[in-house]
Order: C-alpha cells, then structure tokens, then sequence
C-alpha cells in the first residue's frame, strides 16, 4: 500500500488489425484482466504511418519492415498499457512465441494465430520498451487510480 502512487512496471499491449477484425479484443483484454493486471490506458485507433514507423524502427532493416508497417496501418488496433509486478515478461508469456506456429497452446498466439504476419498481437519487449511504447502511443498520458476509493485488489 506504501507503493499505491507509484507507478508499477507497465507494459504496452496492442491488439493488431487481425485480432480487432476477429472480434479478439474481449477474449484478450479478459486475459489481462483475469490475470490481475490493472488497465492504466484502453483506446480503439486508426495508427496514423509515423507512429506505426517508430514503433517498429529497430526493425526497419529488415525485409518484413515495409509489410509489418502496412499491416499495423491496415485497420484500428486496440492500444493498450497493463501495470503491474513483472508484467512485461509475464504478458510476453501470455501472448507466446512470435511464429505463432512455434507458440504454446495455452497463450494467444498459440490459441488464436497461425502466420507471423498475422500474429494478434503485441506486447512490449523489456520494462524500458514498455515506457517508450506506452509514451509513443498515448501522447494523452494514462489513467492514475490514485483517487479511486478502494485500493487496487491485487497489491
Ligand atoms: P514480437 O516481439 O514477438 O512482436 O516480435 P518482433 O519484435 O521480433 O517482431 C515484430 C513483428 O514483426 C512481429 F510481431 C511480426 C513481424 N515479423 C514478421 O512479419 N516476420 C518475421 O520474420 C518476424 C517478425
């Protein structure tokens, strides 16, 4: 409880076009929910190409670059930041293995993918990504439950 007004470790979540166009946000925010993860940020987005390429500029040598851009900007996605202890290595075991042919049943990709084109969603790599996405993808800042009347369950 000393630690309620400091922000916990975030992770930014985005469900991709695919997984929007499927009807997967649900299925895939009830996960993050169940698992006890608070919600500081939740917005339906038509990603404007800029931000689709920062996004993704570690990547931008590769062959796939040009695709995985076009792919983001194809459709809304659902943007998202979940807080909470551990939450970027635990959602990147939820979300499984990023061929979801090589993904676990049991995780997202494992239950709901099957090309890496077209692999649901995504979830920050390390704690420092996680506040670089989160930054990138919600200008507006996200939400504080510090005024919420009752403390979060889960801390
Ligand atoms: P992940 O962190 O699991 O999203 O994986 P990466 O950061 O390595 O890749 C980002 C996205 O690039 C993947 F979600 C899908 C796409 N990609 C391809 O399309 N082909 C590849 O060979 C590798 C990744």
């Amino acid at each position: 409880a000393a630690a309620m007004s400091v922000r916990a470790e975030i992770s930014y979540i985005m469900v991709k076009p695919d997984g929007v166009q499927r009807g997967l946000v649900g299925e895939i925010i009830s996960r993050f929910e169940r698992k006890g993860y608070k919600m500081a940020a939740l917005k339906l987005y038509q990603t404007p190409r800029d931000v689709a390429e920062e996004h993704y500029k570690d990547l931008s040598s590769k062959p796939f670059y040009k695709d995985l851009v076009n792919y983001i900007v194809s459709g809304p996605v659902v943007c998202m930041v979940w807080e909470g202890k551990g939450v970027v290595a635990t959602a990147r075991k939820m979300i499984g293995a990023t061929n979801p042919l090589a993904s676990e049943p049991g995780t997202i990709r494992g239950d709901f993918a099957i090309e890496v084109g077209r692999n649901v969603i995504h979830g920050s790599d390390s704690p420092e990504n996680g506040e670089r996405e989160a930054a990138l993808w919600f200008k507006e800042g996200l939400v504080s439950w510090d005024q919420t009347m009752t403390p979060w369950l889960k801390e």
